[in-house]
This record gives C-alpha cells, sequence and structure tokens, in this order.
C-alpha cells in the first residue's frame, strides 16, 4: 500500500531507571480545549483505542508508558501530558515525567532549569539540572490509611499502609518475599493476589477509588540506598524503576511516622538496582516530594497504522 494511507504516530522512546516512556508528539486524537483532566476524559471515552495503538502490542508491550503531548490549560506551563498504559491512564508518573524532560530537551523545547508540566491530577514542577538529571516536584501527598491489614488468598494477613503519590498504593514491608530480579514472576503473581485481596476487602483510597499499585520493601542491596522496592502497575507490570508515584507515596508514609524529615534524602533502589533520590517539604498538611532520577532517550520514530490491519489499534484485554 501507498505510504500516503498510512496513519503516521510520532514518537520519542527513552527509559528511566530501564522503565520505558513512549511520549506522541504529533499524530494523536484532537482532545479539544480545557483542562488536561477535562481532555483525559474525551480521550478514554473517545479515542482509547489510540491509547492501545501506541503502547499495547504488536507496537509496544505491557511495559510501555505513553505520554500524550498536549496544549496545557495552565498558561504558565511548558507542556501538558496525560500518561497511559496498557489497560487505561495514569493521574501521575514519575518516570514518565523524567523520560517526557529529555524528550522535551532532546526536541529543543527547553533547556536547563525548571518548567511547570500540567498533568491530569495537577500542575508539577520539573527541572533539568546541570549533571542531565531531572528534578521532579510532585502532586501533593500524603497517608490515607496507616497499617491496614487485608488477608491474601494462599499467604495470610498482611500489613501495610495506603498512599498517594499521583496514583493510590498499598505499600508494604510485611510479606516475606525476595526482592531479587529472578524473583519477579512471584512477586507479580503474590502482588496481584494482594490487589484482588483489597478489592475484596473493600479497601480503597480516598473517596473509593481503587488502590491499582502495590508496592512491597525490603533492606537495599546497592550501597548508600535506604530501601529496595518491587512495584506492581495496574496492568500487572512491574515497574522497572523505582517509580515515582511510588517513592512520593512511601515519602508520604516515612513523614507521617516521624522516621523522614523534611529536606531529608532518601535513596529509593528498584528492583533493577536503579535509584530515585527523594526528599520532600511540608505543605498544607501534606507532603511535596521531590524525586531525582535519570532517563535516556532510545529512540525517535514513526508508528504506522495501516488501515487493512486487523490488530492496527493494538491488542487489547
Ligand atoms: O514512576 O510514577 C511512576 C510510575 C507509575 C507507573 C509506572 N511508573
Amino acid at each position: 500500500m501507498n505510504a500516503s494511507a498510512f496513519q503516521r504516530i510520532r514518537v520519542i522512546d527513552s527509559h528511566t531507571g530501564g522503565e520505558p516512556t513512549r511520549v506522541v508528539i504529533s499524530g494523536g486524537p484532537d482532545l479539544g480545549s480545557g483542562s488536561v483532566a477535562e481532555r483525559l476524559e474525551r480521550f478514554r471515552t473517545q479515542h482509547d483505542e489510540f491509547r492501545s495503538a501506541v503502547v499495547n502490542e504488536p507496537r509496544g508491550s505491557d511495559v510501555i508508558v505513553g505520554a500524550l503531548l498536549c496544549e496545557p490549560s495552565d498558561t504558565g506551563a511548558a507542556a501538558g501530558v496525560i500518561f497511559f498504559n496498557n489497560v487505561g491512564y495514569l493521574g501521575m508518573c514519575g518516570h514518565g515525567a523524567i523520560g517526557l524532560m529529555v524528550t522535551l530537551e532532546y526536541l529543543g523545547r527547553i533547556g536547563p532549569g525548571a518548567h511547570l508540566v500540567e498533568t491530569p491530577v495537577g500542575t508539577i514542577t520539573a527541572a533539568l539540572d546541570p549533571e542531565g538529571a531531572v528534578r521532579i516536584e510532585n502532586v501533593p501527598s500524603y497517608r490515607f490509611a496507616r497499617q491496614i491489614s487485608v488477608e491474601v488468598e494462599g499467604h495470610g494477613p498482611i500489613t501495610g499502609d495506603v498512599a498517594w503519590g499521583g496514583n493510590w498504593f498499598f505499600l508494604s514491608s510485611d510479606h516475606g518475599q525476595a526482592l531479587t530480579l529472578g524473583n519477579v514472576e512471584q512477586l507479580t503473581e503474590f502482588s496481584w493476589r494482594i490487589r484482588q485481596a483489597l478489592v475484596r476487602a473493600g479497601i480503597t483510597g480516598e473517596g473509593g477509588a481503587e488502590i491499582d499499585h502495590v508496592e512491597l520493601f525490603a533492606p537495599a542491596q546497592s550501597p548508600g540506598a535506604d530501601s529496595r522496592n518491587f512495584v506492581l502497575c495496574p496492568g500487572k507490570a512491574y515497574d522497572r524503576s523505582p517509580c515515582g508515584t511510588g517513592t512520593s507515596a512511601r515519602l508520604a508514609c516515612l513523614a507521617a511516622d516521624g522516621r523522614l524529615q523534611e529536606g531529608q534524602v532518601y535513596r529509593q533502589e528498584g528492583i533493577l538496582g536503579s535509584i530515585f533520590e527523594g526528599s520532600f517539604r511540608r505543605s498544607a498538611g501534606r507532603i511535596i516530594p521531590v524525586i531525582r532520577g535519570s532517563a535516556w532517550i532510545s529512540a525517535d520514530t514513526t508508528l504506522l497504522v495501516d488501515p487493512r490491519d486487523p490488530f492496527r489499534m493494538g491488542i487489547r484485554r
């Protein structure tokens, strides 16, 4: 078929500590005007197949987080962004925001310094630092519930906190699992059972919001890190990075327990050993997490959609 008959979507891929982000630069749907949160609703209800076409097989995989660039309604913002994955949409995405900043720098759209980015759950500040790392000031984060016990099928009760870091998390250190790369299949099944147990028990985030991320902790393996985590994302893929919103939720719990002070640096290691540095300041009863990490560009390419392809809009589960 002639090249002009294909739909073309320009994307830039990067990874942040091993976790991929695919930023859509052009070829996305027209989501109209309004706040990024309003445009997310239009994306979800009218253009969900575009989400699947970009991140799902055969062009993508369960691990890829997509980021649709859009005009911000916040006039001071450098960009607006909607993050999405294999099964739906994310409020915020820390590794994705780091990938987005490196992508905008690659495109020559931003330089060093601080920039505002509008997301569906609030405007964040992101800064490129002189060493090439990115520092994100995330949305206000907080612990919603402390040490909740839940009965996990085939395991028994486990306890954990419920916290918001831009997404909803159940965070547990009381699980008896080995947080090693060789154990990710078992960790995935175990974390999935926790998620199902939370639903069965009616345990939610504020306002009945579903807790769709599960985060397990263990002692760090890298010198200088404070802890290691494993994070299971909503579509059953595990986060290869230490998870920016998960690290924010962790900081909220540590702050609530008085185990971390304002400005103190906490080094969160992910399951691959990559590290995010976190710290926080207090604001109006919540914390503002600051997450620092690095991302690397891996592709600048065009996705093609052949109108005759039966799987042109991706394989949806
Ligand atoms: O870094 O916040 C994050 C994140 C959420 C899901 C995958 N990564």
